[in-house]
């Protein structure tokens, strides 16, 4: 760039600064109703949200309308969460604007870090599912795929978490308190969502056409409320369309009328029920009726949304396939397939035949989990009762499939058995997991590993029947949120090192892998690192009143508490080095800060147990003056998105240690190593992926692997006498046990330890000196400062494929068939 251009593009920039200071005092007067006297720190954020909003809107509008016009192919993703986090910073960096806004703003006296801070999480999602689809929704705007987010506009996100006395506490989330500039309703984009009543059917004159009616007795309004999703510099502006359920009649004015106040609000409150709350289960089936009935109405609000705006462009919709794209994000919207079959046999009057084959070429299908518990199926008479016409038609479906089955004559009776969409040993339930995949052109698994082990466990037989359609798409994080957001400082020493070609294609990241020895480089990275770590260190001041020193190892594990992620194992670690960190006070321990943050389900009774004894045993090591300050251990409460944008920049050490086999990707493991952490970790979903890319001398794996696991399961596991045969965990596991941890209450883990010597289902002990080994050797490299960079910088520098835009590009072309 020449001097007069870049004084140029500094002059325009200067413009454009004044133009949005002035926006913003305008938009604090004229919509938000304040002048900057009086202004609260919330009037500011909406104000310059507001102000940005307005540019997202332009292209938003310019983005829908050359869909519509270029006859584009429309993906759907059908998801029942999108865990977004805070959507100010992403959509004002993807505009390109937040040096602009930063600066706007500091001409009003206002930080922007400091109102950043007041916006609240959008906290519609559990874990890495509900993740998973808000990078999924920004790559997808990203790398300019026409693309809509379906889901439920929950009142109450994810609970929020306080720890008192040590247990974990839930609270109500209460994220629109506020209200939210992000989000516009459309009271006119209503659909009518039915539940319960009767079929008939009517035969036509010539007795050969037979069609169904469904009366519901109970109707509920779907409205709409749409979120724009920007995409990397504002290429494409994407909907997130979150479903508001509404009552029919507001007020039923004879009950009012009679005098039954209570009464007339009846349909009102069942409405507003509906979509109040997310379900706090993660890997785990939430039983109730209401969450069948959330299913069903964001589903059903979905797909008749689809059709509608199909039916706007084309004749009919036998070209629905070609046109449209439904993405099942787990089984969760699984009853879309009947929904969908339902419209087009008895509102669109196709026979079954041709409704079977649009729908399954219509339909894709994520499974995220193949942990038995979290498997969704539902008694059939409850489906029954609520769907009766789908219920019909799952029935109809099942036939089909079974005949087809029976057909090919290959298929044992127990095999049918496995593929029947109803599950009949006992009590009769309809399994979501057979509906999906016998629904969709397109079954696949999350990484390498979890895609194979479908192939031979939970759809064993489903796979044998249709051969190609499980495949893999190793899942990814957007690095504009993971990277370039939350990690300023790391992405402008990188791009003063490489240039900024790595903001626009991450596999330039790769460039990086030259410096990684380079000592110079080294220690600026380390600056970085030490930078965040202060951020942590003050963040965890001000929320916990505990002070941390920065230059100790900082050591992570971040996710929800379940017992296959192993946090126990972690624990039981810290205990076992406490105890060898006083039994040889004179050897060279170095100082190393355990940090865990997660929420349990509120019903997972071992979970909470688990954050207990995290606090239990942070208490007892930290104030113990022996241990010299060498170790401490922070449980950080309400772990969410804004979290974990702090925490992950901050790692050294990424704790991914699940039981090998069952966590099916994991994406906390990829924004660590992106952000420079080292991997410790068994090799289970996408951390064998991540070893293969950053090289095995890059990271610490050790532990059983799945295959071994398996083999221990089936062939008499006993963890009793390898915990006999390995001091360190026993003494670990009996200090806990006999109370050493909960003075005032000795009993309170003896069955949570007892459990590891009588079953141990998730390994703990097999694991335990295998993972106590890998941690000495994490000290090791830690002490050998150059090596220990030289380690992480690679790990940054290989890790760009696991980008989400990488995994869309392949849901694109190989599921999807859209250009991207
Ligand atoms: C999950 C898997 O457990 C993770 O391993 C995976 O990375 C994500 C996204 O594919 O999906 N499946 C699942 O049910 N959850 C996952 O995180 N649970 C939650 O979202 C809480």
């Amino acid at each position: 760039m020449t001097r007069t251009s870049a004084s140029d593009h500094a002059a325009a920039r200067q413009v454009d600064v004044l133009k949005l200071a002035a926006e913003i005092i305008e938009c604090l007067k004229y919509r938000v109703g304040k002048e900057p006297s009086v202004a609260t720190r919330h009037d500011w954020l909406a104000a310059s949200i507001k102000v940005v909003r307005d540019r997202v809107v332009d292209r938003w509008i310019d983005s829908t309308r050359r869909a519509y016009e270029q006859g584009d192919k429309r993906v759907y993703y059908l998801s029942m969460e999108f865990l977004i986090g805070r959507l100010m910073r992403d959509a004002f960096s993807n505009l390109g604007l937040m040096d602009a806004m930063r600066e706007a703003l500091a001409i009003h006296g206002v930080d922007i870090d400091v109102i950043a801070g007041l916006e609240p999480d959008a906290a519609l999602g559990n874990g890495g599912l509900g993740r998973l689809a808000a990078c999924f929704m920004e790559s997808m705007a990203s790398v300019d795929i026409p693309a809509h987010g379906y889901g439920i506009r929950y009142v109450h996100g994810l609970f929020r978490q306080e720890i008192h006395d040590g247990w974990q506490v839930e609270l109500p989330e209460t994220w629109l308190e506020h209200g939210n500039p992000w989000e516009f309703e459309r009271r006119e984009g209503a659909y009518e969502i039915g539940f319960g009543g009767t079929v008939s059917s009517v035969t036509s004159k010539d007795g050969r056409l037979e069609r169904h009616v469904w009366k519901p007795t109970e109707r509920f309004l779907a409205v709409a409320v749409d979120t724009p999703v920007v995409g990397w510099r504002a290429k494409r502006v994407n909907t997130l369309r979150l479903w508001s359920a509404m009552p029919i009649d507001p007020i039923l004015l004879d009950a009012f009328n009679a005098g039954d106040h209570i009464g007339a609000l009846r349909e009102s409150n069942k409405a507003e029920a509906l979509t109040r709350v997310l379900y706090p289960a993660d890997s785990h089936q939430a039983g109730q009726e209401l969450r069948l009935r959330q299913e069903y109405f964001f589903s059903a609000a979905s797909v008749q949304d689809i059709v509608r705006r199909h039916l706007s462009q084309y004749p009919d919709l036998t070209s629905l396939p070609d046109k449209a794209a439904i993405h099942l994000n787990d089984t969760h919207p699984a009853i879309a397939v009947a929904e969908l079959m339902r419209l087009l046999m008895d509102v669109h009057g196709h026979d079954f035949d041709v409704a079977w084959d649009i729908t399954n070429r219509t339909f894709a299908y994520t499974n995220h989990t193949l942990l038995p518990e979290a498997l969704e199926s539902w008694p059939v008479p409850l489906f029954e009762r609520l769907l009766p016409r789908h219920m019909q038609i799952i029935y109809a479906i099942n036939a089909e499939v079974l005949l087809r089955v029976r057909s090919t004559g290959k298929f044992s009776d127990e095999q049918v058995r496995a593929i029947s969409l109803i599950h009949e040993d006992g009590e009769r339930r309809v399994r979501m997991g057979n509906l999906a995949f016998v629904g969709a052109f397109s079954v696949n698994g999350v990484s390498a590993l979890h895609t194979e082990l479908m192939k031979e466990t939970v759809f064993a037989d489903l796979h044998r029947l249709y051969p190609k359609r499980i495949n893999n798409k190793t899942n990814g994080i957007t690095p504009r949120r993971w990277l370039m957001q939350c990690n300023p400082g790391l992405t402008n020493l990188i791009r003063e090192a490489i240039g900024d070609r790595f903001l626009d294609d991450i596999d330039a990241l790769k460039e990086l892998d030259a410096f990684a020895d380079d000592a110079a480089f080294q220690e600026q990275f380390a600056a970085v690192k030490r930078a965040n770590k202060e951020r942590l260190v003050s963040l965890i001041g001000d929320r916990m009143g505990l002070r941390l020193d920065p230059s100790a190892l900082f050591d992570i594990q971040i996710k929800r508490i379940h017992e296959y992620k192993r946090q126990l194992l972690n624990i039981i670690e810290a205990v076992a080095l406490y105890d060898q960190i006083r039994s040889h006070p004179e050897k060279d321990w170095l100082p190393r800060v355990k940090f865990f943050g997660g929420k349990a389900a509120p019903s997972y009774h071992n979970a909470k147990l688990i954050i207990k004894l995290a606090n239990d045993v942070a208490r007892v090591i930290n104030s113990d003056p022996s241990v010299r300050g060498l170790l401490k251990v922070v449980f950080v409460p309400n772990y969410n998105v804004s979290t974990a944008e702090v925490m992950i920049p901050a790692a050294d050490l990424s704790e991914q240690i699940s039981t090998a086999g069952l966590e099916a990707s994991g994406t906390g493991n990829m924004k660590f190593a992106l952000n420079g952490a080292l991997t410790i970790g068994t090799l289970d979903g996408a951390n064998v992926e991540i070893s293969e890319c950053v090289g095995a001398e890059n990271i610490v794996i050790f532990g059983l692997k799945a295959d071994e696991v398996a083999e221990r399961r089936a062939g008499g596991y006993d963890p009793r006498a390898i915990i006999e045969k390995s001091p360190e965990l026993r003494q670990a596991l009996e200090a806990i046990a006999s109370g050493v941890f909960s003075p005032d209450d000795p009993e309170r883990y003896r069955d949570l330890i007892g459990g590891l010597y009588d079953h141990d289902w998730f390994m703990v002990a097999a694991d335990f000196d295998a993972y106590a080994g890998a941690q000495r050797h994490v000290d090791e490299l830690w002490r050998d400062s150059p090596r220990w960079y030289g380690m992480t910088i690679r790990n940054t520098a290989r890790v760009g494929w696991f980008s989400s835009d990488r995994t869309i590009r392949q849901y694109a072309k190989e599921i999807w068939n859209v250009p991207a």
